[in-house]
């Protein structure tokens, strides 16, 4: 077995064989930002993402300690990949009747297999070089219980920025975060030291945000956010935010857009983060009248297919609605009658909001 002391250089050649930018070790005990958890969930903030609300057989919420679901874990390995492209952002693209798809989405591959596949070489490596039987790891991409950002913030990825999201001084804050939990205590020797908060004085991204989602500098309720309404939202979306969401047709990246951070990103030029045909600038003919079978074809392995193919038309339709243009009127009347209820009346609203 190793001391802990030299396992620090093996995750960190790890996580760069496998494709990581960023790797860093936090403690899995409680930290302060952690506290705010249980306040976003009391508030309503998550909306109807009830796996955020879930709880341990005493009631208390999942995510807001580790101690909670992994007692046995001491420490967090966090590593954090750059995906973004060349495209340009969407506060720079012409606002043409088309939709806009968010730039972590529109990959060839979706991101939670990219970011484990690579999780799993540096868990590997990790139990190769300690070789005990006693040795515990869990990897988790988004689905963990955890606040990755608030862990990705003491393994030094970045800061948590106004806008919520984990920003790196030099990389900016188009990062996929993922989580190694492992009982070892790798922290003691080499306690990273938290990123400082480099948004001074800024608020372009509160700015910003057209359905006033941030709701103060670090606080995001979920109900007004289009990443939240497009993508996690099922069902019909309430009037009042359909103006709000613009052409956004699956998540939003305005207040990262807009971030000084994020002005020289450095771009990946990976396979699997580049656009797929048709998913920068989609027109919305394509998506407010895709067919079961072209829905499972264009979305295999993708995403767009947690708005399932109801969420991505609505969502086209309303972008329509907000568009004002008139090309669209013979489709709308046309799915004014669709099978889908939440179609059916996204498109008699849209009509109105053209007419
Ligand atoms: C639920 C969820 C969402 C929800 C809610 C987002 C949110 N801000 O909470 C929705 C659907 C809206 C969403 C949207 C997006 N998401 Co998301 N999402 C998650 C998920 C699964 C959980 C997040 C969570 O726990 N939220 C709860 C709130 C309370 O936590 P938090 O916002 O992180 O807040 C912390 C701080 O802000 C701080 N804090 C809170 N209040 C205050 C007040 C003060 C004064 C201070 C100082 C601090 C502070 O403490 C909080 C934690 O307790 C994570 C994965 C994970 N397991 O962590 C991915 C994750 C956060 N999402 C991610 C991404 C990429 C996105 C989008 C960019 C996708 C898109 N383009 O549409 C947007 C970004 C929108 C935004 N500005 O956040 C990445 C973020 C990477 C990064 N660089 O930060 C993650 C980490 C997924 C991943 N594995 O890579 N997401
Ligand atoms: S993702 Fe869009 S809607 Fe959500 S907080 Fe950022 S700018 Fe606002
Ligand atoms: S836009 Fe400004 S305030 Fe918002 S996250 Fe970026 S630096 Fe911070």
């Amino acid at each position: 077995m190793l001391a802990s002391v030299e396992i620090r250089p093996i995750i960190t050649k790890a996580a760069q064989d496998a494709g990581f930018d960023l790797a860093g070790i936090a403690s899995a005990e409680d930290t302060a930002e952690l506290e705010y958890f249980p306040r976003w969930i009391a508030a309503g903030h998550a909306g109807e993402m009830k796996y955020m609300e879930a709880r341990d057989e005493q009631g208390r919420l999942k995510r807001a300690s580790l101690a909670h679901v992994v007692p046995w874990a001491r420490s967090v390995v966090v590593c954090a990949i750059n995906y973004n492209t060349a495209q340009a952002y969407s506060t720079e693209t012409p606002a043409e009747p088309r939709g806009w798809i968010s730039r972590y989405a529109w990959g060839a591959q979706d991101y939670h297999d990219a970011v484990m596949r690579r999780l799993r070489k540096v868990e590997a490596a990790i139990k190769d070089a300690w070789r005990s039987a006693d040795l515990r790891t869990s990897c988790y991409v988004d689905t963990g219980p955890i606040v990755e950002r608030v862990v990705a913030r003491y393994a030094g990825i970045g800061w948590i920025g106004k806008n919520t999201c984990i920003i790196n001084q030099k990389l900016g804050s188009w990062l996929f975060l993922g989580v190694i939990l492992t009982s070892l205590d790798l922290t003691s020797e080499f306690a990273a030291l938290p990123a400082p908060d480099r948004c001074g004085a800024c608020t372009r991204c509160i700015d910003a945000c057209p359905t006033d989602a941030l709701i103060a500098p670090y606080q995001l309720d979920a109900n007004k956010c289009i990443s939240y309404l497009t993508i996690e939202k099922r069902g019909e979306i309430a009037e009042e935010l359909r103006a709000g969401m613009g052409r956004h047709v699956f998540g939003c990246d305005i207040c990262q857009d807009v971030c000084p951070w994020n002005r020289k990103a450095p771009v990946n030029r990976a396979e699997e983060f580049q656009p797929r045909d048709g998913l920068v600038n989609p027109t919305l003919e394509w998506l407010a009248d895709l067919s079961a079978e072209e829905f499972r074809r264009a979305f295999r392995g993708s995403p767009l297919r947690r708005a399932r193919r109801s969420g991505l038309r609505r969502n086209a339709i309303i972008a329509m609605g907000n568009s004002g243009d008139r090309q669209f009127l013979p489709l709308l009347q046309k799915l004014s009658v669709d099978e889908d209820e939440v179609v059916r009346e996204a498109a008699a609203w849209a009509i109105e909001a053209i007419g």
